[in-house]
């Protein structure tokens, strides 16, 4: 995968990026007309790329095929993709290799015994949706298709390092880690094999003797060890570490960083420092490139995030871009990533679906599994704005809850209710966190004071007055441009107030810990919610869709500026 850094010195990698065939399938006929073994006719396209982009499929829901010719020399192979979206089935010379269902992740297929020579990877993609999909047809975003990040295949020799995570805890003054290893290791030969698998973080080696029979995949611990040369990793001095681990035949490299993240008295606490979330939502979206965002324009965003006086953002509302996060972490910039369990559209039979359960719970373990290791990312988002009032949505925020608790390493887990003031399952989350549209959808400007006090009644009421308080959405829209001497609605100008009036309430109430705005960007939104959104998009960014600022922006970098 594309990463800051090269992530294997000896493992062979290609990278399949850029000219694919490409044919939509309307009428869902490809598979049964043989299309994996070869498109009959179609364009050429660039992967990564969304569909949603070229001429005439701006609308374009339903399946297409992905097709291209790469040359191997042979053995075991593993195909790499960064994120698809949302349903892909994968196919190697018209065989099937497997499928994968999830936009927002990357995925792996294995295939042994592949020969020397050319051979033609077909992928199909659908981004069609029924009743257990997640997210659900409803959203406030645009569905956009297509393979959206990179793609490899890699060569695996021998026992091969497929993933890892360094699970650390430090100790009571933070300057040492107690640590252990947790590798994914797989056989890619033909025979059973005993090798020793090396790991290096701060100096520290270990090593570790392990057997695989032919084809197997199995999760190995290191022994224990204590780490003490390193530096906290804070947003003032990101320090980053380089992880290293080997077989004779293959190798990993990650990068992490280590910090303490906890929450006492309703604040959250950063290397045992108060510290209070200073934020935007940012969908990873752009009008010119859908969810194939371009890592140069990654780069821009943060610059805009820290011109801004933010120290967080929230990857609303799905997992975003490794390469993003890992600029995250190099910069010091704390991040709350989350899965696209969005609200909208789940009914409280969808939220009880065992399909729709098992689905989420399988985008938090790949979540997990490929993000453990970035010290930016300080809370796992669970949902946002589910029926939390309901028993479905208490029953999903256990469920999931306990799981991020048990895989997620340390970090806070929560959700985003928009049901503050009914919401039943505030026992499973570390953190309250609160959408609440107040000066927008009905209530107000002058409310928000009282919305704010019944909160803490309500919290106090249940027992949780000592969980903190995030308030993770809120906000208005404005038309870029849209400039006037009064401050009405879709205006510049009521936007800038209607954030001023929230962040100097919330910012000097003791018990909200951090503020992300309703957003970051204009996004392009889904037809459904787009009929009561002005030029089709939610125009609640503070900067347009292209990044260009409103009068809002320049209001709440003033006010940010001054918490720094
Ligand atoms: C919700 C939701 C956002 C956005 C927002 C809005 O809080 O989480 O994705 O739709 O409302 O603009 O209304």
């Amino acid at each position: 995968m594309i990463r800051l850094f090269d992530e294997h010195k000896i493992r062979h990698i290609q990278l399949l990026d850029g000219a694919w065939k490409f044919a939509v399938d309307p009428e869902g006929i490809g598979e049964s007309d043989g299309w994996q073994n070869g498109i009959p006719s179609g364009e050429t396209v660039t992967v990564p790329s969304v569909w949603n982009t070229m001429w005439g499929l701006l609308e374009y829901e339903g399946a297409a095929f992905y097709e291209r010719e790469f040359y191997t020399k042979g053995g075991t192979l593993r195909f790499v993709f960064g994120a698809v979206m949302t349903e892909a089935t994968v196919w190697l010379d018209g065989e099937l290799l497997g499928s994968h269902y999830g936009g927002f992740c990357q995925f792996e297929l294995i295939k042994r015994g592949v020969t020397e020579g050319t051979h033609r990877l077909t992928v199909k993609v659908s981004n069609s949706f029924d009743e257990k999909s997640i997210p659900q047809r409803v959203v406030d975003w645009y569905h956009c298709g297509g393979i959206t990040r990179s793609v490899s295949v890699e060569t695996l020799c021998g026992i091969s390092v497929l993933s890892n995570r360094l699970e650390y805890t430090l100790n009571e003054d933070m300057t040492k880690a107690e640590a252990r290893f947790a590798i994914e290791l797989y056989n890619a030969d033909e025979t059973e094999i005993t090798d020793i698998v090396k790991t290096t973080v701060c100096d520290v080696e270990t090593e570790t003797k392990v057997t695989l029979s032919q084809g197997e995949c199995k999760e190995f611990f290191t022994k224990s060890f204590v780490i003490s040369n390193f530096e906290l990793w804070s947003p003032e001095s990101p320090a980053l570490y380089d992880i290293e681990i080997s077989t004779s035949t293959d190798d990993l490299k990650d990068r992490c960083g280590f910090r303490k993240i906890s929450v006492e008295d309703c604040k959250i606490r950063l290397n045992g420092k108060d510290i209070r979330l200073i934020g935007v939502n940012r969908h990873e979206d752009h009008p010119d490139f859908g969810f194939a965002f371009p890592h140069s324009l990654m780069l821009r965003d943060v610059d805009i995030a820290f011109d801004l006086g933010c120290n967080t953002l929230r990857g609303s509302h799905y997992p975003n871009d490794p390469y993003f996060v890992d600029i995250l972490d190099e910069c010091g910039m704390l991040f709350w990533s989350e899965i696209p369990i969005w609200g909208g559209g789940f009914s409280e039979s969808a939220l009880s679906d065992p399909v729709v359960i098992k689905r989420g719970g399988d985008m938090h373990r790949e979540m997990v599994k490929h993000y453990y290791n970035h010290p930016s990312i300080i809370i796992w988002g669970m949902h946002n704005e589910i029926l939390t009032e309901t028993e479905a949505g208490y029953n999903m925020s256990r469920e999931y809850y306990s799981l991020l608790k048990e895989i997620g390493g340390n970090r806070i887990v929560t959700y985003a209710t928009n049901k503050a003031l009914k919401d039943i399952s505030y026992e499973f989350c570390d953190v309250v966190s609160i959408n609440q549209y107040n000066g927008w959808y009905g209530e107000d400007i002058e409310s928000w004071a009282k919305f704010v006090d019944d909160v803490h009644k309500r919290l106090d009421s249940l027992g949780f007055s000592n969980k903190p308080i995030i308030m993770s959405e809120f906000g208005g829209a404005a038309v870029y441009g849209h400039r006037n001497f009064e401050t009405f609605k879709w205006s510049e100008e009521y936007q800038s107030r209607l954030l001023s009036h929230c962040l100097k309430l919330f910012l000097s109430d003791e018990k909200i810990a951090g503020t992300y705005i309703w957003q970051m960007c204009d996004t392009r939104t889904s037809e459904e919610a787009g009929i009561t959104r002005a030029r089709g998009y939610n125009n609640k960014g503070i900067l347009n869709e292209y990044r260009n600022p409103k009068a809002s922006y320049f209001a709440v970098k003033e006010i940010y500026k001054s918490y720094q």
